[in-house]
């Protein structure tokens, strides 16, 4: 427990509001875990996989209203609108306030309230940052152990310090017309309201460790990112960091956990997950780039995943993992997703809670967006970094998104400024996978576009400044797109363990160690730089997804002013200038 005072007088005022029937404080030891795991079963929450086969793991369906993030009602309740910026549904603070505790007024009335004290990063790092989370939520509490530090020593490492961000989360009743997740980044706080949905319940996530911390990181001169780290292991045993930033869709926990193809790791090579989905960076004592992954396990997506796709994730997924939304095999009371292998269950019950057949059955077996919460310390390529408190050096910074035909492979820009016109142009374009039409592109800056807890433009001067403090030390920013398509459709480059290709020469740039060839965007390998040893890939094949194409990228640049335009004012000068020197350089 603590003494913080302003801790304990924000739960007295959120105790009045919510009117649980009792409080329990969560400590994060296995008995208290073991025992709501056994209430959570006894009411229902939670259902007991195969003790066997996947031991300490659970099974979870939430409402079918309730599968996925809500963009549309998900709010930066900044004091005005202009500083939550034009990419930001906005509330006002007071309206908001008012609204949600309406809202929460009573909802705990019958029910408990836990209270999750939480460090997103290694508990005491000059990195990490507090939290203390509010719920009636088991499977939250449940969640939160896994995904976060939660323990006693949270509390010693506040004291009776006032750093700390205030999450409140009301289930309510699932009620998807009062569904709120808010984000008031000048207070520190977040409400979220009739929701039990992962991403917008696990507060510490998206919420916290992207939206408040972004802005906290504006204000206090650090960055909150949306970006898996991975260590590269050479032969002679240096290990190598880069931090990546993809819009969702585009493979990102494959990538951090990707396994280098064969030739590479006869030679020597490896790749150490740091982190799968937020970085948090800070300028060290030695002027660099060191990283965090606040988060103490993986959210991540089940359909796709399998041994082949991503071995590493699935691993990761065997013990004490909670699935939410996926299909249950009655057959040996284990799981199963699209995907995950090709011999569907035929006795199961599908995500919604209805017998399904695999075999026979039209219906998808498990919701698209069906989740897996896994223990980061199972993952088997887990780094030796990961609880470090100091973090990781960040030698690259990567962008990308999918392209079928813009962006070449890869492409490194011209220096720290040019780099975050890159990023804050970043797009990808729509698969059959999603809703709504195919081929779409939708511009997302930084893959920051949900994510940003202000204003774009700023968020944009943020990072020109972070690049004056780095200067020299600054890490150096490439682009990919494991994502072009011949005229057929199909993708041309092998992706996957085969990216690893990619990554070292992307390292090699770093180290000055290979040469590149000036285009009007930045600079791209020339074909002989990239070892195919051992892949079925032809040079030719190679040169035609390493070019950039001049009429093309007119097109593009028309597009980026056109994304421009919203920031209005706040737009930096600098990133006008890099896109006009990006069309000239396209005359
Ligand atoms: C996620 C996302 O769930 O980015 O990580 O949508
Ligand atoms: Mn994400």
């Amino acid at each position: 427990m603590t003494t913080n005072k302003t801790v304990l007088a924000w739960i007295d005022e959120m105790k009045a509001l919510v009117n649980p029937d009792n409080v329990v404080f969560i400590d994060g030891s296995e008995e208290q875990t073991e025992k709501l795991r056994a209430e959570a079963v006894a009411i229902g929450e939670l259902e007991k996989l195969n003790e066997e086969l996947l031991p300490d793991c659970y099974l979870h369906r939430t409402k079918v209203n309730d599968v996925a993030r809500v963009e549309g009602r998900t709010f930066i309740c900044a004091k005005t609108k202009e500083n939550a910026g034009p990419t930001n549904n906005w509330m006002d603070p007071k309206e908001a306030y008012k609204m949600l505790y309406d809202i929460a007024k009573d909802s705990y009335k019958g029910r408990t309230m836990y209270v999750i004290p939480f460090s997103m990063g290694p508990i005491g790092s000059p990195l990490a940052k507090i939290g203390v989370e509010l719920t009636d939520s088991i499977y939250v509490v449940l969640n939160m152990v896994i995904m976060t530090r939660v323990s006693n020593e949270v509390w010693t490492a506040l004291g009776d310090s006032n750093d700390w961000v205030r999450g409140l989360h009301c289930r309510c009743d699932i009620d998807e017309e009062k569904r709120y997740i808010c984000q008031f980044p000048e207070d520190n706080t977040i409400i979220s309201v009739n929701s039990g949905y992962g991403g917008n319940v696990l507060l510490g996530k998206k919420c916290f460790a992207l939206r408040i911390a972004s802005y906290q990181g504006w204000k206090e001169g650090w960055m909150a990112e949306h970006m898996l780290i991975l260590g590269i292991e050479n032969p002679q045993g240096e290990v190598k960091y880069v931090a990546a930033a993809f819009p969702s869709a585009c493979g990102k926990t494959n990538l951090a956990m990707m396994i280098p193809p064969k030739y590479l790791r006869d030679k020597g090579y490896k790749v150490w997950t740091v982190g799968d989905d937020i970085a948090w960076m800070r300028i060290g004592e030695d002027g660099r780039l060191w990283a965090i992954n606040p988060e103490n396990g993986f959210f991540g997506v089940a359909p796709g995943t399998n041994e082949k796709s991503n071995f590493n994730a699935l691993a990761s997924t065997k013990k004490g993992t909670i699935f939410t939304n996926v299909a249950h095999n009655l057959d040996n009371n284990t799981v199963w997703w699209e995907g995950l292998d090709k011999n569907p269950p035929e006795n199961a019950i599908e995500w919604k809670g209805n017998p399904w057949n695999g075999k026979t059955s039209e219906e998808k077996g498990a919701h698209p967006n069906s989740r897996f919460t896994a223990p980061a310390v199972n993952c088997p390529c887990i780094s030796s970094e990961f609880e470090s408190q100091s973090g990781v050096p960040i030698s690259a910074i990567i962008f990308g998104g999918r392209r079928a035909k813009t962006a070449p492979l890869v492409y490194q820009s011209k220096d720290w400024e040019n780099g975050v016109f890159v990023g804050s142009a970043m797009a990808s374009e729509t698969t059959a996978a999603a809703a709504g039409a195919v081929g779409v592109v939708r511009r997302d800056p930084m893959a920051m576009l949900p994510f940003c807890g202000y204003h774009m433009g700023d968020y944009f001067r943020h990072w020109l400044e972070m690049g004056k403090k780095l200067g020299d030390k600054a890490p150096k920013i490439f682009n990919v797109n494991w994502f072009r398509l011949d005229d057929e459709g199909h993708f041309i480059w092998p992706g996957f363990g085969d990216n690893m290709r990619v990554l070292n020469w992307i390292i090699d740039r770093c180290e000055g160690k290979v040469d590149a060839v000036e285009t009007p965007i930045g600079f791209v390998p020339k074909a002989e730089d990239i070892d195919l040893t051992d892949l079925d890939f032809d040079i030719e094949t190679l040169k035609s997804i390493l070019e950039v194409d001049k009429d093309t990228w007119v097109k593009e640049a028309a597009e980026i002013e056109e994304h421009y335009k919203k920031f209005g004012d706040r737009l930096p000068e600098e990133l006008k200038n890099q896109l006009n020197n990006l069309k000239a350089n396209l005359k």
